[in-house]
């Protein structure tokens, strides 16, 4: 209850910030995105969003709390850009509760306006759970679409890995979901399932990122799958004021 009481009050009370976490790719060794990964900060100490995202999404505090956090990544990305730094995108979550209410389309498009930001520069990043009403589910996506965001399915290969999902929509970016990095570097079997949901992002015409990234040893094995990399290796998700590095930063 405490905490459901605090979590109604905390935008008002300025307890959320946002941290970033780097997106390289393993081939240009470039940076080419951010996501966005919210982080709660009430009085009475942190909390995660592994446990409080579901308590948002139950009361439906999700809606208002989402709808802070894609504004201030729009913010942030316009402060990138009145700095001059090289553009990159950033990637929200978006959890299922705010992608079924149907004013979700209308919302961002508003935000879009009012921050004055390019929509090519905002990703989406949708579980594939949604997809479990595929035709509901593609429209929703192709209206995103129309206003010139992109859409990441997100952990993909964990979960609901539904194929039935997304062969019918134009998705951008193909996330896997870290488990199936896990042993690559000593497992033949687990790096040919890896390579083998690689190509599905390929033949999807998806740009793909391998999540949990954590030694260079993966590193050196993903390279010449031309694929986006992110984790602990390159970074921890970070807060603006640490991100000033990571333009320069030799990947
Ligand atoms: O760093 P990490 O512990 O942030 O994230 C834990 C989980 O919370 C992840 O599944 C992540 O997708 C989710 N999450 C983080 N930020 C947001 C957000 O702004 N909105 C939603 N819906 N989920 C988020
Ligand atoms: O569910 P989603 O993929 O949006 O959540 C990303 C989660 O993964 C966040 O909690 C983020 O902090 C975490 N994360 C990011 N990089 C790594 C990593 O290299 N290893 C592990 N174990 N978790 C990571
Ligand atoms: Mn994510
Ligand atoms: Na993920």
């Amino acid at each position: 209850l405490q905490i459901k009481n605090a979590l109604s009050t905390a935008i008002e009370q300025n307890e959320f910030t946002l941290f970033y976490q780097p997106q390289v790719d393993l081939h240009t060794r470039k940076l080419i995105g951010m996501e966005v990964l919210l982080r709660w900060n009430p009085s009475f100490g942190f909390v995660s969003p592994s446990e409080f995202i579901p308590i948002a999404e139950e009361t439906g505090l999700i809606l208002p709390i989402g709808e802070w956090v894609i504004k201030d990544a729009c913010r942030q990305l316009k402060e990138w850009e009145k700095q001059q730094l090289p553009k990159i995108r950033v990637c929200v979550n978006v959890s299922a509760r705010q992608l079924k209410n149907r004013d979700f389309p209308l919302t961002v498009k508003k935000i879009i306006e009012e921050e004055n930001v390019n929509p090519n520069y905002l990703e989406f990043e949708i579980t594939e759970s949604i997809m479990l009403n595929v035709e509901e589910a593609s429209q929703l996506i192709n209206e995103l679409k129309k206003l010139g965001v992109k859409i990441a399915i997100d952990d993909f290969g964990a979960g609901y890995s539904s194929l039935n999902g997304i062969k019918n929509v134009k998705i951008d970016t193909l996330k896997i979901d870290k488990s199936l990095l896990e042993n690559v570097t000593q497992n033949d079997r687990m790096l040919s399932m890896l390579k083998a949901v690689i190509g599905v992002g390929k033949t999807l015409n998806a740009q793909v990122i391998i999540e949990g990234i954590e030694t260079k040893k993966q590193v050196e094995l993903l390279k010449e799958f031309f694929v986006i990399g992110q984790g602990y290796f390159y970074s921890q998700p970070l807060p603006p004021e640490q991100l000033h590095d990571v333009w320069e930063e030799k990947w």
